[in-house]
């Protein structure tokens, strides 16, 4: 059986700028929106553990994490430098292993023939990543994506978890539902509601078609990954299955104009670096956030690739329902179904 190894950096963007302001090292450190002395209206990026230890994540909105450490250094989102270092790191991984999947920005599967081998290989790569970077990953092995993923997240930071064929069930049955991809809050209310579902061990519990008639064909998907199945490969070449930006509007707007206004230039963004990868979409979608968090998408596709102008007019069509009355405070767009 071919090992699947997951790597995963450890509180990737914090730790880059813990390494590169050492004048910073030990203190808690949160990356993402300006704070503004708790009026700021993003959201955090991500956490040293550190700033952890006081309940801030990543996603959460910066006023909360301010007001739940106001004295943590808050630093603005890098990207360019964090990108140009997970390019490095990548470059790493593909000296040791023929096929390397890269999916977000600190994260990657690849394959190596032997449990032994990934073992060995793991420890190199952990080796060489601190050597070159200065920075710690955790790395997941198991005999597929699913369990490499979750072992890679089991003992952060600097893990090394790797769990054989004969091990994976006694793993994963104490592991939270939502450890399994395609488990959001949603899909977990329900389990909840319907079956009480705390664990991976009482999702087994629940009948094959009793989780097809609640969820459709996803039940059937959370059927097997609750057994560990998961025959999913790795691909070189990712697809990009969608480009987007989105904008928090600095203070909540009611106005049309303005939210239209931003949405055009988000398009225009979106037109442009799906030129630069030479993508062609088919389906828009917008996203609206109101003050009080209630998110609406809504998406339109055709047939044929879209437009610049034929998108705007699209935008705009799928934006005025929300528009007029209720304080947005969020706007976005969305690129898919590429050709
Ligand atoms: P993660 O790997 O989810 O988080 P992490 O590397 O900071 O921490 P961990 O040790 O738990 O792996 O995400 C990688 C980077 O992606 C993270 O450093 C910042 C960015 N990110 C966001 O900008 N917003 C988000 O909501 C998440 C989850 C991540
Ligand atoms: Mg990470």
């Amino acid at each position: 059986m071919t090992p699947i190894l997951h790597l995963d950096m450890d509180a990737f963007f914090a730790a880059i700028e813990e390494r590169d302001n050492p004048q910073f090292a030990g203190k808690p450190i949160v990356v993402g929106a300006d704070p503004k002395d708790g009026h700021g209206r993003g959201v955090v990026s991500t956490a040293n553990y550190e700033a952890r230890k006081y309940g801030i994540k990543s996603a959460m909105p910066i006023s909360w994490a301010y007001r739940a450490c106001p004295s943590a250094v808050f630093l603005p989102v890098e990207m360019k430098r964090y990108a140009g270092i997970s390019r490095n790191i990548i470059q790493t991984l593909r000296q040791y292993a023929d096929k390397v999947e890269p999916i977000s920005i600190d994260e990657a599967y690849f394959e190596q023939h032997s449990f032994n081998a990934a073992e060995i290989t793991a420890r190199k790569i952990k080796d060489e990543i601190f050597e070159k970077e200065s920075l710690t990953c955790s790395v997941g092995i198991g005999p597929n994506k699913l369990v490499a993923k979750i072992a890679s997240d089991h003992n952060k930071p600097n893990g090394l978890v790797i769990v054989q064929p004969n091990e994976v069930q006694k793993f994963l049955d104490p592991k939270p539902a939502q450890a399994i991809p395609g488990i959001g809050p949603k899909t977990l209310a329900v389990l909840q509601k319907n079956w009480q579902v705390k664990t991976i061990q009482d999702l087994r519990k629940i009948d094959k078609k009793a989780l097809i008639s609640a969820f459709g064909i996803h039940g059937e998907h959370i059927w097997q990954m609750a057994r560990a199945v998961d025959n999913r490969q790795i691909e070189e070449q990712r697809e990009i299955k969608s480009i987007g930006r989105q904008t928090t509007f600095s203070r909540d707007l009611v106005a049309s104009g303005p939210i239209v206004d931003t949405a055009m230039e988000l398009l225009k963004e979106v037109f442009e670096d799906a030129k630069t990868k030479n993508l062609k979409a088919k389906t828009l979608t917008v996203v609206v956030r109101y003050s009080w968090f209630e998110t609406h998408t809504s998406q339109e596709s055709q047939n044929k690739p879209l437009d610049l102008k034929t998108a705007k007019k699209l935008t705009l069509k799928l934006l005025i329902p929300y528009l007029g009355s209720k304080k947005v405070r969020l706007v976005g767009v969305r690129l898919s179904s590429f050709s």
